[in-house]
C-alpha cells in the first residue's frame, strides 16, 4: 500500500501517540500483573498522564537528566528504559535493571539518565538539581528536569530547590504533573500559593498548560528546553493532567467525587490523539497494527522476567556500602 504523504506535525503526533499508548499498555499489564501478585509492594500508576512524559523527553537525549516520582513508570519509559529491565524489576527479578532491590518506586537507569525514582515526596527534585550543577560544569549544554506532582509544592525542599536554580544559574526545567490530588486530598487544601507567583519569585520562566494535547504540549516543552539549554536558567512548567486510577493501585476512590469519576474518558491525552490521527488521515489499521506491535512487544518482556530467577539470599548484602 502505497504510504500517503504526511506533515510534519501528523509525523510528529504519530511518534507521541506511539510513545504514549506504550506507557498506557505497560501500565494496563502492570495493573493485572499487580492484582495477581506477581508484582509485589505497591505500584502507582500514571495512566491518565501519558502526555507529559512523552512530550518532554521528545526533546531530551540520553545525556540530559531526569529525577521520577512515585508515580514514574511512563517517565522511565518515555526516557528509554529498557523494556525488559524495567518489567524484571517491577517483579523482584535479578535480571532487574536493579537486580531487583529498586521495585517501583526506586527504579533508576543512569544508562539513559534516569536518576531514579524515589518514594519521598519532592525527594528527586534536589536530586535533579544537583545533576543539572554537574550539567554547567561539564558545559555541554545538557539539562535536568525533575518531574514532580502537584502534591511536592508544598514540600520545604521544593522551595529551596528553586532557590539554587536561580541562584546559581542551573539548566533545569521543573515539570509539575498537576493531577488536583496529593494522595486523598485536594492540591487547594495543601498549598496555599500558586507555581506562577513562585516563578515570578525566583525570576523563571513559568507557563502552564492542559496536557490534553501531547502536541501543543510538546512545542511547548520543546520552546522551553531550548531555552533552558541557551541561557542555563530554570524554568516551570505546570501540566494540568488527569489520572485516572486512584493514588496506589487498589484504592477504592471513596474520597473522589462521582461527577470526577465520570468524566475520565474526556480526559484522556492517548484516545484524544488518536481523534487526532484519524482526523489526519491515518488509516484505523496502522494505529490498530501499532498496538499490536506494542502488545506483541510486552508480551516477550513479561515472558522473560516470569522466567527470570529471584534475586539470592546469599547476595542480601552485595552493593551495601559501610
Ligand atoms: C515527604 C513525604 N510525605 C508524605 C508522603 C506520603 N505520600 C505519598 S504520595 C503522596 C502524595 C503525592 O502527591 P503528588 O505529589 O501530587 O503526586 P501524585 O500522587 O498526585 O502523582 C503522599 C503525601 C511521602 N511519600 N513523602
Ligand atoms: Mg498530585
Amino acid at each position: 500500500m502505497p504510504t500517503l504523504k504526511r506533515s510534519a506535525p501528523t509525523r510528529l503526533l504519530l511518534g507521541l501517540y506511539r510513545t504514549m499508548l506504550r506507557i498506557r499498555r505497560v501500565e494496563e499489564r502492570l495493573s493485572a500483573l499487580f492484582a495477581d501478585g506477581t508484582i509485589p509492594g505497591f505500584i502507582h500508576l500514571s495512566i491518565g498522564q501519558e502526555s507529559v512524559p512523552a512530550a518532554i523527553t521528545h526533546h531530551l537525549t540520553n545525556s540530559d537528566t531526569v529525577a521520577i516520582t512515585h508515580r514514574g513508570h511512563g517517565q522511565a519509559l518515555a526516557k528509554g528504559i529498557n523494556l525488559d529491565a524495567f518489567l524484571a524489576e517491577m517483579m523482584g527479578r535479578a535480571s532487574g535493571i536493579c537486580q531487583g532491590r529498586g521495585g517501583s518506586m526506586h527504579i533508576a537507569d543512569s544508562s539513559v539518565g534516569m536518576l531514579g525514582a524515589n518514594g519521598i515526596v519532592a525527594g528527586g527534585i534536589p536530586i535533579a538539581v544537583g545533576s543539572a550543577l554537574a550539567h554547567q560544569l561539564d558545559g555541554q549544554g545538557n539539562i535536568a528536569v525533575p518531574y514532580f506532582g502537584d502534591g511536592a509544592i508544598a514540600e520545604g525542599v521544593f522551595h529551596e530547590s528553586l532557590n539554587i536554580a536561580s541562584l546559581w544559574n542551573l539548566p533545569c526545567l521543573f515539570v509539575c504533573e498537576n493531577n488536583g490530588w496529593g494522595e486523598f486530598s485536594k492540591t487547594d487544601d495543601q498549598f496555599s500559593g500558586s507555581l506562577k507567583k513562585l516563578a515570578a519569585t525566583y525570576d523563571m520562566d513559568y507557563q502552564f498548560i492542559d496536557a490534553l494535547d501531547v502536541a501543543k504540549l510538546s512545542n511547548l516543552a520543546g520552546r522551553m528546553i531550548k531555552a533552558v539549554r541557551k541561557t542555563s536558567r530554570p524554568a516551570i512548567l505546570e501540566c494540568k493532567v488527569t489520572r485516572h486510577h486512584g493514588h496506589y493501585e487498589g484504592d477504592p476512590q471513596k474520597y473522589r467525587p462521582e461527577e470526577e469519576l465520570n468524566q475520565l474518558g474526556g480526559q484522556d491525552p492517548v484516545s484524544h490523539a488518536y481523534d487526532k490521527l484519524i482526523t489526519a488521515g491515518i488509516p484505523v489499521s496502522e494505529l490498530t497494527e501499532l498496538d499490536r506491535q506494542i502488545q506483541a512487544e510486552i508480551d516477550a518482556s513479561v515472558a522473560q522476567a516470569m522466567a527470570a530467577d529471584h534475586p539470592q539470599f546469599d547476595q542480601a548484602a552485595a552493593g551495601v556500602y559501610a
